[in-house]
């Protein structure tokens, strides 16, 4: 398995990159390819890993995450499930539970909230005890504390991350996401500010760091622990919630049931699922999660800064590789979102990047949630061509032609080249 390079490497992504990229680009069904691999092709010991020990009630015995993944909604990576953009169309504001992407670093736990126990620790809290002596919260008493409603997106810091290969020809190894590496629910909790109060935080606390309860991770043979994300404490007091509830539902197993952070505005990663232990500490925190994946480096970055905040994308509700009649009025969807600021302006060309109009806006525009857009289209002459949407933002940023490579692969932000036919 190579040594840790990025958010990735926990399964054979060489294969899954495989199956995805034959499937995109040769049409065949994910069925046909799995087929082809029982066929005595390597897929299959890549796929057979997937088969996990632990008792898993009500998951396909071949599958790391326990909700049913229709090909129609998903692009299916293994331990991680990708929403396919041309099935959001229909869709409201929010994404459903079921139609939600999926990241899990190794599989889905199914965790009993009646004995389950949220332990917080840590030279931070008054006392500064340790795990031994923590402060411990039942699903029970979470339910009873003071609650509250917000509506963001969680984004994986990868997605994106194929069009670093397709579109700047410097590839970056990992989940080759198109741009369904996001969703946007409502998520309903307890404020970590109210959370870490009550559990007697100090002042001169500094960081604050979820240990998710999913099995260990484990890379090139060594066991690398449990996946766990320091966060400033500066921002779990501004809007950091532990979730017990999306889209007005308890938690499903796989988006962390039985409570996860939910970070508004940074990357996937800080919204740690399953989360069984919160340390506080008064000096900074380190795992692997902030040191040696979900930082960037590249010729532009020195340091190896964490990425903390998202970026600004668009993404068209079309399948690649979409066939039109030529003559006829089409209505192009799509959805925009900055994790800085409001969205200002959409605007989509039919071109090839010559000229810009603008989309558009339908509906709500949430900060760190996304808006949504329509743009109407002729297409007056057959043949390939591609379509683009990119959107600017409050802050006076506007989606780049290109964006500055990390070997990560994370926060592709630049204008992704949607492929079509006019016939
Ligand atoms: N405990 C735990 N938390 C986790 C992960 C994980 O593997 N284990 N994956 C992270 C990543 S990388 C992302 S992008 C989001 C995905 O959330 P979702 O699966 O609910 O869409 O969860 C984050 N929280
Ligand atoms: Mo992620």
């Amino acid at each position: 398995m190579g040594e840790l390079r990025n958010e990735d490497v926990y399964f054979e992504t060489r294969a899954e990159q495989l199956l995805f990229e034959l499937e995109r680009t040769r049409g065949l069904s994910r069925r046909r390819l799995l087929q082809l691999a029982v066929a005595g092709v390597p897929l299959v010991a890549a796929l057979g890993r997937f088969g996990a020990p632990a008792a898993r009630a009500g998951a396909a015995a071949t599958s790391p995450i326990v909700k049913p993944l229709p090909p129609e909604w998903f692009v299916n990576f293994g331990s991680n499930a990708e929403m396919r953009w041309d099935a959001v169309t229909d869709l409201g504001y929010t994404i459903p539970n079921e139609r939600f992407f999926v990241r899990d670093h190794t599989s889905t736990p199914i965790i009993d909230a009646g004995s389950w126990r949220l332990r917080v620790f840590g030279s931070g809290l008054r006392g500064a005890p340790d795990l031994d002596h923590a402060v411990e919260f039942s699903y029970r008493d979470l339910q009873r504390l003071p609650s509250r409603t917000i509506t963001t997106a969680i984004e994986c810091a990868g997605n994106g991350r194929s069009f670093f290969d397709t579109q700047q020809h410097t590839p970056a190894g990992g989940t080759q996401w198109h741009l369904g590496g996001i969703g946007v629910a409502t998520w309903s909790g307890v404020p970590l500010s109210n959370l870490l109060e009550r559990a007697g935080i100090r002042r001169d606390a500094v960081d604050v760091m979820p240990s998710g309860l999913d099995p260990t991770v484990v890379s090139g043979g060594v066991d690398v622990g449990h996946v766990r994300r320091p966060l400033p404490v500066s921002k779990a007091l501004d809007d950091a919630i532990l979730a017990l509830k999306m889209n007005g539902t308890p938690l499903s197993y796989d988006h962390g049931f039985p409570a996860r952070f939910v970070v508004p505005g940074w990357v996937g990663i800080s919204s740690v699922k399953w989360v069984g232990q919160i340390e506080v500490s008064s000096q900074p925190l380190f795992s692997l999660w902030n040191t040696t994946q979900y930082v960037l480096v590249g010729p532009t970055y020195t340091g190896a800064p964490p990425v903390t905040t998202q970026t600004m994308k668009s993404a068209f509700e079309l399948p690649f590789f979409a066939e039109f009649p030529v003559g006829r009025e089409q209505v192009l969807t799509g959805r925009s979102w900055s994790a800085n600021a409001p969205i200002t302006r959409i605007e989509v060309s039919v071109d090839g990047g010559t000229t810009w109009e603008k989309a558009r806006r339908h509906g709500p525009s949430i900060p760190q949630a996304w808006v949504r857009w329509s743009f109407p289209w002729t297409p007056t002459s057959k043949g390939s061509l591609d379509l683009r949407a990119r959107a600017a933002d409050a802050s006076g940023m506007t989606q780049p032609e290109t964006v500055p490579f990390n070997t990560g692969g994370y926060l592709f932000g630049a204008i992704v080249k949607h492929p079509v036919t006019v016939v």
